[in-house]
């Protein structure tokens, strides 16, 4: 088994001074979304934005961390995360200059799981990076693809007309593949249906492990679809069950939830637990992670896609440089600003062309303006380490109320 240096070293070098991190700036944004999203964990109607934003040497560089309102998809919260951030990983940040993402990655693996705050800043350490050695961001990395194809995720609907509707609304504009949302009760019928009105299309379904392996009967019947894949139908932190469901059915298992790191990664492909990885970087907690994952899987020709977390278009833009790896030969979650937001916080917004792809752009960093006034305006929190005043001695954790000490 390779460590995770061995494959980075593999990367390109991109050879700058250390980098002084002045201070880590936090911002809690809410953007409502265009339509409400639901999935087998519940229905959410607008989106907790968290931004952070580095400051070195005169530039900024933008990261967003993924993580969710409430711990479902992930044990992370948006609170979580804020804490972890201002009390542990952004003190680390500032303490000493990061050389290179390696560096960075070594100072947060002193740190357990956590992996959606640790990614949102290895995203901003990346964008400045980029734009301190004058790449764009999927240059940087070893990106390939000059346009990336993208597919779109459906939630659950109120009715299967209105699903139906939808998936004829996206695939006019272009979309390579559709994702179908399902948990029991919202799955065989609806899949049946959508696949008779649309019998050649590429066709996939997310279970977000509302299931469990006494379901093999019924996930099986999936079998008759013709699906791409099913993606995470069992338990977020099982390798095993899946190894069994796989086994069984002829549809590629997808795994999502259980895949948070590059051990993950290899221990599934070890148990055949899937034959599809969606790669998520704040899942799996960064770019180290995520390209260390892209490089097991390519070298094992298993195909992987980027995944999506209804993030703004910061977290966008890094899908995108991602995305542009060779291993992606999956269309990715990857879908325009206006299918989730009124307006996006980059100009210019994410657009998918009538192909169903996504442009990767080469300008320096992100490769899209940051609309920071429109960000100020909607900011709800904002919290600001810097290096003369990094928050990192005291009782952490105090402001929950547990800190209070009589001896
Ligand atoms: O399981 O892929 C998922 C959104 C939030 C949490 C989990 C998932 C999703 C999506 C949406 O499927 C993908 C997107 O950003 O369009
Ligand atoms: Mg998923």
């Amino acid at each position: 088994m390779q460590g995770s240096s061995e494959i980075f070293d593999q990367k390109p070098h991109t050879p700058t001074n250390p980098i002084k991190i002045d201070a880590v700036e936090m911002r809690l944004i809410r953007l409502p979304l265009i339509e409400p999203f639901e999935t087998s964990f519940g229905k959410i109607d607008s989106r907790l934005i968290f931004l952070v934003c580095l400051e070195a040497d005169g530039m900024k560089g933008w990261g967003e961390v993924v993580a969710s309102e409430e711990p479902r998809y992930s044990y992370e919260t948006v609170g979580t995360a804020f804490h972890v951030i201002r009390d542990f990983l952004g003190p680390a940040l500032v303490r000493e200059p990061v050389t290179d993402l390696q560096n960075l990655a070594n100072r947060f693996n002193a740190f357990r799981g956590h992996n959606m705050a640790k990614a949102g800043l290895e995203l901003a350490f990346m964008d400045l990076l980029a734009q301190a050695s004058g790449q764009s961001l999927s240059g940087m990395i070893g990106g390939e693809l000059k346009c990336i194809p993208v597919g779109v995720s459906l939630g659950i609907q109120p009715s299967v007309s209105r699903l139906i509707d939808r998936v004829e609304r996206y695939l006019k504009l272009g979309y390579k593949r559709i994702k179908l949302k399902i948990k029991p009760g919202w799955d065989l019928d609806v899949v049946a249906q959508v696949r008779r009105a649309y019998p050649n299309i590429l066709l996939s379904v997310d279970a977000n492990s509302a299931y469990t392996l006494s379901d093999t009967a019924h996930l099986k019947k999936l079998d008759d679809f013709d699906l791409l894949m099913v993606e995470q139908p069992l338990q977020n932190d099982d390798l095993v069950d899946h190894a069994r469901l796989q086994k069984v059915m002829n549809t590629a298992i997808c795994l999502d939830e259980s895949i948070v790191g590059q051990r993950q990664a290899q221990m599934a492909l070890e148990l055949e637990s899937c034959r599809i990885i969606n790669i998520k970087i704040g899942r799996v907690g960064g770019y180290s992670q995520a390209l260390g994952i892209h490089d097991i899987c390519l070298s094992k020709k298993i195909p992987v896609w980027c995944g999506g977390m209804l993030e703004s278009g910061i977290g966008r833009a890094h899908n995108i440089a991602l995305a542009s790896l060779k291993g992606f030969t999956l269309p990715g979650d990857i879908s325009a600003s206006s299918r989730y937001f009124e307006r996006d916080i980059i100009s210019p917004e994410v657009t998918v062309a009538s192909d169903g792809t996504v442009a990767v752009p080469d300008s320096p960093g992100l490769g899209f303006a940051v609309d920071v006034d429109f960000i100020k305006n909607r900011t709800e929190t904002r919290e600001l380490i810097s290096r003369s005043n990094p928050n990192s001695n005291g009782v952490k954790g105090a402001q929950y109320g547990g800190g209070k000490r009589t001896q």
